[in-house]
């Protein structure tokens, strides 16, 4: 289906960040064909991320523009470079920007955090971050997009507001062909790492009390998580009370709003309502000041709390050491601890076997045409995931 364009530069539609705090626009852009490596995939479904909308705010420090952003996404390999293992036109995939590396062969060697004692302690992947955090490829350090003959760069390794992407093998997550890709893109970044945020990193166990802050698609799927990992108590805490009816849904046993409580910090009113805190907290914004609210709310002697939100550029965190000295933990998650490209096809398989939601959580659907609109309902709250079809 793709044999005459193999090996060929393609002009398709793609949204442009040309520069920050400007609407993308959406113009005819060349894609390079996929060097050694490399892979290039017809995105069928991207969906937007507040990260998506951090980025092109200009908060960002690694935001490279102009670029092509987008990283939650689902699609049908048309070619691929030379040296890729495991990977044929015509593939389904979802890209993703937590890489994974796989020992191939002797030129493809693993990167030290994809393989043996370390391995097992992470999930990020040292091999091709210094290109996807510059918005380049490895193989000749340039990008693969261009538009009028200048360079437009990658983002995230990923780049999925573009009918066509190229990217590195290692992330590249094969899938089950018969999944629907619409909702399974929804992997690629928000659900997985909700879920993994509460399955991986924090290990949340049954009749355990959990606080999500933030109940944009992070939070939700950090709601689900605890809900399947038998949680006792889950509480969900927005500014925005529209949010509440959905969490409900989603398993949430109280729904709060901070600024119900005027005069008082939130983790003093979660501390008293719970008779010390939570077992377990997820910060679910990216504002350093909830990140602390969420530690303070954790209870005393082993309370965990997991910064998921990503802060803006310089921001700090803060608490009193007294906080850790009792015995709370502070920890991070990037994608939910998961290893992109082994773990991915499990989850479209959970998803296939109703062991976890997607469709609930896209709100609104439009086509590339109308790509900023859907950024200004984001920026407004009021999508959860709004998917674009390419
Ligand atoms: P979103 O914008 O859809 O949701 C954020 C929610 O937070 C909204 O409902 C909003 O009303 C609420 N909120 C904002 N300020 C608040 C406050 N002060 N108190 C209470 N609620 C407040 O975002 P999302 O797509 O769900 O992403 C959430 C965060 O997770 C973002 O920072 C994103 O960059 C980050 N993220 C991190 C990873 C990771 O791997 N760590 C992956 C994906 C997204
Ligand atoms: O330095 O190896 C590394 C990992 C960098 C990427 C981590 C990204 C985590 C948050 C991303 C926000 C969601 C798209
Ligand atoms: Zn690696």
């Amino acid at each position: 289906m793709f044999s005459t364009s193999v090996g060929k530069t393609i002009t398709c539609r793609a949204a442009v960040a040309f520069t920050p705090q400007q609407p993308l626009q959406v113009v005819d852009l060349q894609v390079g064909p996929p060097q050694k490596g490399e892979v290039r995939v017809r995105i069928q479904y991207a969906a937007l991320c507040h990260t998506d909308e951090f980025t092109l705010s200009g908060e960002d420090p690694e935001g490279k523009f102009p670029c092509v952003l987008g990283h939650e996404a689902s699609g049908v390999v048309e070619s691929i470079g030379e040296g890729v293992m495991g990977i044929q036109p015509g593939d389904h995939i979802v890209p993703c920007y937590q890489a994974e590396c796989f020992a191939s062969d002797r030129e493809n060697q693993t990167c030290s955090m994809c393989r043996g004692y370390e391995a097992g302690k992470t999930n990020l992947c040292g091999k091709i971050r210094d290109f996807t955090g510059k918005g380049i490829m490895k193989n000749d350090a340039h990008p693969r997009f261009s538009y009028k003959g200048k360079p437009i760069y990658h983002f995230m390794g990923t780049s999925t507001f573009s009918e066509y992407t190229v990217l590195h093998q290692e992330s590249v997550a094969k899938i089950d062909k018969s999944a629907p890709l619409d909702k399974v893109s929804l992997l690629g970044c928000g659900v997985s790492t909700g879920l993994g945020a509460v399955c991986n990193t924090a290990r949340v166990e049954a009749d355990s009390s959990v606080a999500v802050f933030g109940l944009g698609a992070v939070g939700l799927a950090v709601i689900e998580g605890a809900k399947l990992a038998g949680a006792k108590t889950i509480y969900a805490i927005d500014k925005n009370p529209d949010k509440f009816e959905r969490a409900r849904a989603f398993g949430a046993t109280h729904c709060l709003n901070p600024d119900d409580y005027p005069g008082r910090l939130i983790q003093h009113v979660l501390v008293e309502r719970t008779n010390g805190g939570f077992d377990y907290t997820f910060e679910c914004i990216g504002n350093v000041n909830v990140m602390r609210s969420a530690l303070e709310s954790a209870h005393k002697g082993w309370g965990q709390s997991v910064i998921v939100g990503v802060a803006g550029a310089g921001k700090e965190i803060s608490t009193r050491p007294f906080q850790l000295v009792t015995g709370r933990v502070w920890k991070g998650t990037a994608f939910g601890g998961f290893k992109s490209r082994s773990e991915v096809p499990e989850l479209v398989r959970k998803y296939m076997s109703k062991e976890i939601k997607l469709d609930e959580y896209i709100t609104h659907r439009f086509d590339l045409e109308h790509i900023n609109d859907a950024f200004d309902l984001l920026r407004k709250g009021q999508c959860i995931r709004a998917l674009i079809e390419l």
